[in-house]
């Protein structure tokens, strides 16, 4: 091959991928990677990556960036700022909502989602539908269409009045999953005991953020866990259950695989590093910043989910970035004011601190191994979401979208990240890792201190079925 075939050559790379760590060169054309090996011919381009670790750029498969809320709250995240923070963690690929509205029709929502992620976005994208309203005319015509055209995942809500689905319609959704090839995603609460017990607390006078906890104890999020199982069961149907917290929820997960279900899992940093004292252990409005659902936890569920991560219950770990300002009006003080803890949005930012705090106190503590933080973080959500290989993957063919990593200590603050949030819940924290390059399709985007390379290059990726979904004959049988 003569020296001018190749665009980029990234030299003495320790490439890390879910099944293998090796030395190579990886040789990069056209945007993919088309050579691995070493003493690769000349590139246009040479970066020596000197034996540090290169993985295949992040996808993160749950973030919210521009979603519609319920007024006066909205996302302070769109597809500009959101996909330049993902960029400068080490991810490349985002997989956030189209959201549909009860009364609404799907299509509308997935042609608006477009309108607000074309042209500006820093990195690939494909899209997860929300089915808030499973109308005849969605369940026969709408999700089956938008199923063929590459929307292969959606969720549903077992909780939030604007969202949620009873069970005859999970049911249906789940049914149309099974019949198009789609996976599922489900969030699991039980709706009426958090309305049940927001109101005891109420009543006790008990609204401040840290009550948020109180009112989804770990018992809401088991029985809807099982009953989602259950569902899926019924229907023959794989799903995937989001933002795992803890123990209960995991146990009822084991229990669907113990019985030959194909129940896969997701689960967030908020569970690893955060617990329900952050959302205060008193009454002050701060703990608003880590309100989110499920909630976190505690240390020994913190443990439960490592282990989770380490013996394959999970399949997928996200960032659920969902980007709410703590100051000022549309964010955590939705009027502007402090509001009781039903009125707080829900959700925390974390598209940016994803990568790096599973490398750090994953990889570097010796809690995962490389292999598995690759799983994790890019090539289990890619297959789950039916764009792998072309994503999450270190192989010739696939998109030229890396991670080179700097191993060096670094402590997060706020004022260094680049979501347009005011705060991040890790603030403090210290790391051992942080990317020093991240690529999308063999162009430089972050050099590990700025923003250099084309912006707005972002695409929208097409998925096709789900490689975790049993082939299409055997479905169809
Ligand atoms: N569920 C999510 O998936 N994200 C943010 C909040 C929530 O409840
Ligand atoms: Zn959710
Ligand atoms: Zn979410």
């Amino acid at each position: 091959m003569s020296a001018s075939l190749l665009d980029l050559v990234i030299r003495n790379a320790r490439a890390a991928t879910a099944s293998d760590v090796f030395d190579t060169d990886i040789g990069i054309k056209d945007g993919r990677i088309v050579q691995l090996g070493r003493d690769l011919p000349r590139g246009s381009r040479e970066i020596d990556a000197k034996g540090r670790v290169v993985t295949p750029g992040g996808v993160d498969a749950h973030c919210h960036l521009d979603q519609p809320s319920p007024p006066p709250v909205r996302m302070a995240d769109d597809f500009d700022t959101g996909t330049i923070s993902a960029v400068c963690g080490g991810t490349t690929t985002v997989i956030p909502f189209a959201a549909q509205q009860k009364g609404g029709s799907l299509r509308a929502a997935v042609e608006d989602y477009h309108r607000r992620a074309d042209g500006i976005a820093h990195v690939d994208y494909a899209f997860h539908l929300i089915v808030s309203d499973p109308t005849p005319e969605v369940l026969n015509a709408e999700l089956p269409a938008l199923i063929r055209e590459g929307y292969t995942s959606f969720k549903a809500y077992m909780t939030y009045d604007d969202l949620k689905l009873d069970d005859g319609q999970i049911l249906d959704v789940l049914d149309v999953a099974k019949r198009h090839g789609a996976i599922a995603m489900l969030h699991a609460e039980n709706s009426d005991c958090i309305e049940w017990l927001t109101q005891r607390l109420e009543a006790m006078g008990r609204s401040a953020p840290r009550f948020h906890a109180h009112s989804r104890p770990m018992l809401v999020e088991r029985e809807a866990t099982h009953r989602a199982i259950a569902l899926a069961e019924l229907v023959d149907v794989p799903i995937l259950i989001v933002h795992v917290s803890g123990r209960e929820a995991i146990e009822q997960i084991r229990w669907g695989r113990a019985h030959g279900l194909n129940i896969f899992a997701e689960t967030c940093p908020q569970y690893l590093f955060l617990t329900a004292e952050d959302l205060g252990i008193d009454d002050s409005y701060h703990g608003a910043k880590c309100v989110c659902s499920p909630p976190p936890r505690d240390k020994a569920n913190q443990e439960v989910i490592w282990n989770g991560l380490r013996d394959g219950l999970f399949s997928v770990f996200s960032s659920d970035h969902a980007p709410f300002k703590f100051d000022g009006p549309g964010g955590k003080h939705p009027n502007g004011e402090e509001v009781a803890f039903r009125h707080i949005p829900n959700g925390i930012p974390g598209l940016e601190t994803r990568m790096p705090l599973l490398y750090s106190e994953g990889v570097l503590k010796g809690r995962i191994s490389l292999e598995k933080f690759v799983e994790l973080t890019a090539t289990g959500p890619a297959k789950t979401y039916g764009i792998h290989p072309r994503k999450g993957a270190i192989c010739i063919g696939a998109d030229a979208d890396l991670v080179i990593w700097d191993e060096r200590e670094l402590t997060i603050r706020n004022s260094a990240l680049h979501h347009a949030v005011d705060y991040t819940p890790y603030e403090g924290m210290r790391l051992g890792a942080w990317p020093a390059f991240t690529l999308l399709r063999g162009e430089v985007l972050w050099d590990g201190t700025s923003c250099v390379g084309p912006r707005n290059q972002g695409r929208f990726i097409a998925a096709g079925r789900p490689s975790i979904l049993p082939p299409a004959h055997l479905a169809a049988a």
